[in-house]
C-alpha cells in the first residue's frame, strides 16, 4: 500500500531534510503534495526522480488530495492555524514544532522510547515530534532508566547553527566569510542574539520568567513526558559556530542505592536501537559532530563515573539534529504509524 504525502515547510532545511530521508528509507510514497508559504510557492523540489511544484499553503489546499500523512515543520503558529485543516480532511499531522508538544491530548514521540504512545494519535488526529536536544538525550537516558532508576540529569548543549534553519547556517557562513575579509566586526547579526562566529552564545529560544530559555525548559518538560517520568533535569542550552549535528554533556545521577559499573552503562546503550557507542579515548574515539553528520543515529562517548558518587555517570552524546533530530525521528514515527494502522 502507498500513502499519500504532504510536506509543509518545504523548502525549509527540516522540510529538505525529509525529503531525502524519505527516499532513503523507500518510504511508500504515492502522491506527493510539498507546500510552503506564498514566498517558496512555484519553486521545485525533485523527489524520486521527479519534479515537484511547491504549492502555497492554505486552508483548502488539502480538499479532495487524500493525503495520508501530513509533515508540518514550517514554524509553531502555522502548524497551530493549518494542522487542523489536515487532520479535518483525513491526514494524520507529524509536527515537528513545539506548538502541540506539552497538549496532554497528543502524543509526543520518540519511537525508539516510547513507540506505544503513537496509537494515542487518533484522540487529536496529531503526533507531535520532540525538540531536536530532547531526542537525542532520551535516546541515552531510556537504557540507562531502565538498568538503574535515574534521579536527576544535569545536561549542556553545544547546539549547531542549523538548529535555527537555514539562516543560521548562512549567517555563520557570512560571518566566516567577512572574517576573512578583515570585515567580521561590521557583519550583520540577524539570527542569533549576538555574533555567532568565533563565539559561543548560552542562549536559545526565548527567555523564560524563571531564569532559563524555551530550550532549555523544552528539554525539562518534553523528557518526562517522552520517558513517563518525574526525574529532575536542569538544561544549559548553548549555541556554538558548528554547522550541524548538536553535542550534549549529560551528568546523571541514579537513585541512591545504585553502583554504577561503567561496562554495564557501556553495554546498554550499545545495545540501543540506532545508538552507536564511540568510546576509547586511548586512541582519541569520541563522537564529535563530525561523526553524527548525516547519519541517522545517536553517537555517545566518554562514558566515565563519577569522581566522587558512585550514583553518578557523565557522557558526551551527538546527533545530527536536522535528521535524528527532526526529519528522521519524523519518518520513523510514520513508519510505527503505518505498521500500527496496517494491524488495525
Ligand atoms: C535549535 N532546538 O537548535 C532548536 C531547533 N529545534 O535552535
Amino acid at each position: 500500500k502507498k500513502y499519500n504525502v504532504a510536506v509543509v515547510g518545504a523548502s525549509g532545511a527540516v522540510g529538505e531534510e525529509l525529503f531525502r530521508v524519505l527516499e532513503e528509507v523507500n518510504f511508500p510514497v504515492g502522491n506527493l503534495l510539498p507546500l510552503a508559504s506564498a514566498k517558496s510557492a512555484g519553486e521545485t523540489i525533485e523527489f524520486q526522480g521527479n519534479e515537484y511544484k511547491i504549492e502555497e499553503l492554505t486552508e483548502e489546499v488539502f480538499e479532495g488530495r487524500n493525503i495520508d500523512i501530513a509533515f508540518f515543520s514550517a514554524g509553531g503558529s502555522i502548524s497551530a492555524h493549518y494542522a487542523k485543516y489536515a487532520v479535518e480532511s483525513g491526514a494524520v499531522v507529524i509536527d515537528n514544532t513545539s506548538h502541540f508538544r506539552m497538549d496532554p491530548n497528543i502524543p509526543l514521540v520518540v519511537p525508539e522510547v516510547n513507540p506505544g504512545d503513537i496509537a494515542l494519535w487518533k484522540e487529536s488526529g496529531i503526533i507531535a515530534n520532540p525538540n531536536c536536544s530532547t531526542i537525542q538525550m532520551v535516546q541515552l537516558l531510556k537504557p540507562l532508566h531502565d538498568l538503574y532508576g535515574i534521579k536527576r540529569v544535569d545536561v549542556s548543549t553545544y547546539q549547531a547553527v542549523s538548529g535555527a534553519g537555514k539562516k543560521g547556517m548562512e549567517e555563520l557562513v557570512r560571518q566566516m566569510q567577512a572574517f576573512f575579509n578583515f570585515t567580521l566586526d561590521d557583519a550583520k547579526v540577524e539570527a542569533f542574539a549576538h555574533r555567532i562566529a568565533l563565539n559561543v552564545i548560552p542562549h536559545i529560544d526565548v527567555p523564560q520568567e524563571n531564569g532559563y530559555t524555551k530550550e532549555e525548559m523544552k528539554m525539562v518538560n518534553e523528557t518526562n513526558k517522552i520517558m513517563h517520568s518525574d526525574f529532575a533535569v536542569s538544561a544549559t542550552c548553548v549555541r556554538v559556530p558548528v554547522l550541524r549535528s548538536h553535542s550534549e554533556s549529560i551528568t546523571i545521577t541514579f537513585n541512591e542505592n545504585v553502583d554504577v559499573n561503567v561496562d554495564e552503562a557501556r553495554e546498554a546503550l550499545g545495545n540501543f536501537e540506532n545508538v552507536k557507542v564511540v568510546d576509547d579515548m586511548s586512541k582519541n574515539e569520541y563522537p564529535m559532530p563530525l561523526t553524527a553528520t548525516d547519519t541517522d543515529d545517536t553517537y555517545v562517548g566518554r562514558i566515565r563515573k563519577d569522581i566522587y558518587a558512585k550514583n553518578i555517570l557523565h557522557l558526551w552524546g551527538v546527533a545530527d539534529q536536522v535528521r535524528v533530530g527532526a526529519a528522521t525521528n519524523a519518518v520513523r514515527i510514520a513508519q510505527k504509524w503505518i505498521k500500527l494502522e496496517e494491524n488495525a
